[in-house]
């Protein structure tokens, strides 16, 4: 169906309930809803669905390249190309039996070969389990015909839709190392307690766990992240100051959002013709019986 501006988008629908949508343009996820119909991405207002904009919230694919931590423009090209419906991909094994999901498929262009020269497909997945869960996998092959290997980083950079920063907390997080990208991605060690937020944070977790839960105490939802052949997690809010900078973001809008990003960034995935990597990323939000201070 037509999304915004006429862009192409797809329309999930589990019979349950629960609903997602995701444009061609970037295989960008712009809403997941429960099945109460509450959404639970966060989109900013101020979002531009004009290529070659990336759209702001959602699920922008950082690929080949995270932020600007390499030659190409940040956070790579996955996320402002169009990408095709993948009618016959191969079959894909996952641990839930989903009915209700896409795939999608990238192939280089012309223009991308000239800026990351490597043949590759690249093939996601975005389906809607039986418990409203929403997954996206990614399988990244190396078709190089003239042997040669390449390598990449990569986010999923999940906005999730919070109803008061100050009120979240993330949980998985703590005691492990960071790279502050505030702070010239010098390495700190995490302290203490779960996160949480009162100011700027742009930080790259390394060596994750593979699950990281976000508490919403006043929405009292648990959003929980599980997350395969993504060792990292990068954890952003720009807060006010940031926000004010941003064309595409509301002002106040950085009260109401928190990426948490499933991603391989320290060490980049290298793979050599013929091989595959696959990055599986599932979102869950549940109820929370989580009350702060009682
Ligand atoms: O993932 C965090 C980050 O790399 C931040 O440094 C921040 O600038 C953000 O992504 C947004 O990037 P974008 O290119 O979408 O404006």
């Amino acid at each position: 169906v037509k999304g915004i501006n006429g862009l192409d988008k797809v329309v999930l629908r589990d019979p349950r309930g629960s609903s997602a949508e995701v444009y061609l343009y970037g295989a960008h996820v712009t809403s997941w809803k429960n099945d109460h119909g509450e959404e639970l991405l966060f989109v900013s207002n101020k979002a531009i669905f004009k290529p070659p904009k990336p759209i702001r919230g959602g699920i922008p694919i950082c690929f080949p390249q995270f932020s600007n931590l390499g030659p190409l423009d940040g956070h790579g090209f996955a996320r402002i190309r169009f990408w095709s419906i993948d009618n016959s991909p191969p079959p894909l094994q996952t641990n839930t039996s989903s009915k209700t999901f896409v795939d999608l498929i990238l192939k280089p262009s012309e223009e991308d070969a000239r800026v990351w020269p490597h043949s590759y497909e690249y093939r996601l997945r975005v389906a809607l389990g039986p418990a409203g869960e929403l997954s996206l996998t990614s399988r990244v092959r190396n078709t190089n015909a003239d042997g040669k290997p390449f390598s990449f980083t990569f986010a999923y950079h999940t906005y999730f839709s919070v109803s008061d920063i100050s009120e979240v907390r993330v949980e998985g997080l703590e005691t492990l190392d960071y790279l502050d990208n505030l702070q010239h991605r010098e390495r700190f060690t995490e302290q203490g307690d779960a996160l949480t937020f009162e100011s700027e944070v742009d930080k790259i977790y390394l060596s994750t766990p593979t699950k990281i839960a976000i508490l919403d105490h006043e929405k009292k939802r648990t959003f929980v992240v599980r997350k395969e052949g993504l060792p990292d997690a990068v954890v952003w809010n720009p807060w006010d100051k940031k926000a004010k900078a941003m064309a595409d973001f509301g002002d106040e809008e950085y009260k109401f959002m928190l990426c948490v990003e499933a991603a391989a960034i320290e060490k980049p995935i290298a793979l050599k013709p013929g091989e595959e990597w696959r990055g599986r990323l599932e979102l869950s939000a549940v109820p929370s019986s989580y009350c702060s201070g009682q």
